[in-house]
């Protein structure tokens, strides 16, 4: 039987996990899927890696030991894993690898045998002894060169991580050495050897050019008295291994290498090499020092070193739990169904390229393509049959006498038409998904429900089942809808596993004869193969409708509860450094940022803002009457003229900045309708979105809608202009006012 492995990275057992740590572990999940579904036994291991000295610290920071640190951060990953479908009970990983475990030391040592006993390609002993002098990054547990640091502002401070933007550690002791740079000729005929080693080509290529450069000999060890969680190096207690050394290898230790009980419950015989699935972040330890450390010890290559992209924020920063600008799992679990969340991931962002993530991005997938899509072409399809055909699927024959019938209604009589684009889609589907274009991939599949929308549209089956003379016109278009919806259920399955299962129940196949979509290859679909006579299941809604409006509000809400709660635990200095704290700190940063932008699509357009002036305060003065020409005021007003402009309270629910418009806010804001409005200002110049969170203002609810930079504005807040420039002052009131309150 084939065999198949692949791996996420383990993820540092420091901090909580967030959405880059879901990411990947989604990609190489739907990996897994489709290679299980093509019959091929599949390995899927994820994990993490718990030693170092920044699991050390932050362990400290809690109050715990290490072991403590790593097994409460594994409970995170392990719930994070249950409530996303990712662990082996639904289908997803077969081992959640943990570096602390005894089997993991027995195998690393022996590897670290085996490479301290091999000569390099240079006949020079692979690992020596020698003194290491320099500068580490606790956080990416990394040893950095001049060129990967900030030198300090102040003399005398040591320089800061590129990345975290921490300070580093200055490292002067005594270290075992792998002596890396005797590899550079094998790594490079490696790469040229196996061109698809490396992907994307383009990350290849980055690798090559920086083994080139020059390759120094590489720390393996510390001193036990600097890092003492870590496996000891055999032979020298006195030193325990360079966390990465011993990382990397767990994804030989997992399966059984140095460790006969593993080797028979895995099989590194059977399943190795791997597929690793890396974030580019850490490309360079995958597709350098370890096709390295496995030459020294002996080992064959992995498979191949697949990496992808990063989510960034929106200032193009990588999330990260240092930088605490990540996206909260708990927010994303409570709002969004788990299938749209992995959906969207390999949707949105374009493999090995980095993403903008938000939530309101997210939310227009979601409504688009799957409540509007999928979502939709399965309902519309399934209510027809159980209106049509009494629930049960048809039969997709037209005969010879109806066939005019048929062509006359414009419905194409050659099935071949639909099930060679749908074939013909599919092949393509799954090319793209093999070579991990994950977004390329299901726009093709998206292609299918747009042909069938089409096709249904076009028949209009609510005519056709008008006239009896058509009803067999109406079985064959609804015959090939289902049978499409088959299909989709079977491509979509690795990367959606419910929904595409609901809609297979749905289609009346849950417990028939046929193979689950978990168990079929969808290369190997046949048209034709969903059998008429089947009676459909209960046709429920797959992806309702997310309410843009009501979601951002609630899900800013939330942040912004969560940063109040923040402060107050940090002035108790509860758990300072602990992973709760972290937590509590990356929503206050979020909020505090404005990370996620925000906006309300479900209201009616209405609109005022400027692009180049501040947001002029309200065209017509208010008090004007009670105090003619004190201001410069040049004619009067009538009474009726002031009430047709209908002023309200207003609180502001959600505010951000618009990409390139400077000077212009999108706020939501509840003025007591149902739906909050849709309001721009121009007041990006003077106001932080965050300053205006919760802030009442005053609005005129009736001008008419504009649009702005593709946003209509659905009102206009007021605002003093004060001075030349005109800087805009927000008016706003100081008691209690109830939301929608009319200002007369
Ligand atoms: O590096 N976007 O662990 P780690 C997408 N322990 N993916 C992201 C991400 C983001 N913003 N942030 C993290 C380590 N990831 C080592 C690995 S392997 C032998 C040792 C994902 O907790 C991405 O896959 O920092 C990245 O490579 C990985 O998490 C790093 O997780």
């Amino acid at each position: 039987m084939k065999t198949f492995y692949v791996t996420t990275p383990i993820f540092y057992a420091n901090t909580l996990p967030h959405l880059g740590h879901l990411y990947v572990m989604i990609v190489a999940d739907a990996i897994a899927r489709q290679k299980r579904q093509q019959g091929i036994e599949t390995f899927f291991l994820t994990g993490t890696d718990e030693h170092g000295i920044n699991i050390e610290r932050a362990a400290k920071l809690a109050g715990r030991t290490p072991k403590e640190q790593a097994d409460y951060v594994v409970s995170y990953f392990k719930k994070m894993t249950a409530e996303f479908g990712l662990d082996a009970e639904h289908g997803g990983f077969d081992i959640f690898m943990r570096t602390s475990e005894p089997f993991h030391y027995q195998g690393v040592s022996e590897f670290w045998r085996r490479a301290a006993a091999a000569k390099t390609p240079k006949g020079n002993d692979a690992i020596y002894k020698g003194h290491y002098e320099g500068w580490f990054c606790a956080a990416c547990a990394e040893y950095k060169t001049e060129d990967e640091y900030a030198k300090p502002k102040v003399e005398g401070e040591p320089p800061t991580c590129l990345i975290h933007e921490t300070l580093l550690d200055r490292i002067s002791e005594e270290s075992y050495f792998f002596r890396l740079s005797d590899y550079a000729e094998s790594l490079l005929s490696l790469y040229e050897s196996r061109a698809d080693f490396v992907r994307p080509e383009s990350r290849n290529n980055e690798v090559t050019s920086f083994v080139r450069g020059g390759l120094q000999d590489l720390a393996v060890s510390r001193l036990r008295t600097a890092v003492s969680w870590g496996v000891p190096v055999p032979n020298d207690p006195a030193h325990t291994m360079y966390v990465w050394f011993d990382a990397l290898i767990n994804y030989i230790t997992a399966i059984g290498f140095g460790n006969e009980e593993r080797e028979r419950m895995a099989g590194f015989e059977k399943f190795w090499p791997a597929l690793h699935i890396v974030g580019k972040d850490i490309l360079r330890f995958h597709a350098v020092f370890w096709p390295a450390f496995l030459m020294a010890a002996g080992v064959d290559q992995p498979r191949g070193i697949v990496a992808h992209g990063m989510w960034v924020d929106p200032s193009g920063r990588k999330m990260s739990k240092t930088l605490g600008n990540t996206v909260e799992l708990d927010v994303l679990n409570r709002h969004f169904p788990i299938d749209a969340i992995r959906y969207f991931c390999l949707r949105d962002m374009v493999f090995g390229h980095d993403g903008k993530f938000s939530y309101e991005a997210l939310i227009d997938r979601t409504n688009s393509d799957l409540a509007s899509g999928l979502g939709n072409l399965s309902s519309r399809t399934l209510t027809m049959i159980s209106r049509y055909c009494d629930g049960i699927v048809p039969s997709p024959v037209i005969s010879e006498d109806k066939l005019l019938l048929a062509k006359r209604s414009g419905v194409d009589t050659d099935e071949t038409t639909i099930s060679g684009f749908i074939e013909l889609a599919r092949d393509q589907f799954l090319q793209q998904f093999e070579s991990l274009a994950f977004s390329r991939s299901l726009e093709i599949a998206w292609s299918i429900v747009a042909r069938i929308d089409k096709m249904i549209s076009d028949a209009k089956p609510w005519e056709l089942a008008k006239d009896e003379n058509q009803k067999q016109t109406l079985s064959a278009v609804l015959y090939r809808a289902a049978e499409s919806l088959r299909w989709l259920c079977v491509m979509l399955y690795p990367i959606m596993p419910t929904a595409t299962l609901e809609i297979w129940s749905q289609l009346g196949q849950g417990d028939s004869d046929s193979p689950s979509p978990a168990k079929s290859d969808p290369a190997k679909l046949k048209w034709g193969e969903l059998s008429p006579g089947k009676a459909i299941g209960e046709v429920r809604p797959l992806f309702p409708r997310i309410d843009k409006g009501k979601t951002m509000a609630e899900i800013n809400g939330e942040k912004q509860e969560q940063a109040a709660g923040a402060g107050g635990r940090s002035e108790r200095k509860t758990e300072a450094g602990s992973p709760h704290s972290q937590h509590a700190v990356n929503a206050q940063h979020e909020s505090g940022q404005g990370v996620h932008a925000t906006e309300a699509d479900a209201v009616p357009a209405s609109a005022n803002a400027s692009e180049t002036k501040p947001a002029p305060p309200m065209q017509h003065a208010t008090e004007a009457d009670a105090v003619p020409g004190a201001i410069g005021v040049t004619s009067f007003i009538d009474i009726t003229d002031f009430t047709k402009v209908d002023l309200r309270v207003g609180e502001v629910l959600t505010a951000e900045r618009i990409p390139k418009a400077d000077k212009l806010l999108l706020l939501t804001v509840d003025i007591g309708e149902e739906k909050p409005r849709q309001i721009l200002a121009g007041i990006a110049q003077y106001y932080e979105p965050e300053q205006l969170l919760r802030r009442k203002i005053a609005v005129v609810a009736n001008l008419k809608p504009r649009k702005l930079r593709g946003y209509e504005s659905q009102g206009m807040l007021l605002a003093a202009s004060v001075g030349d420039e005109g800087k805009p002052v927000i008016a706003t009131f100081t008691e209690e006012v109830p939301n929608g309150a009319k200002l007369k």
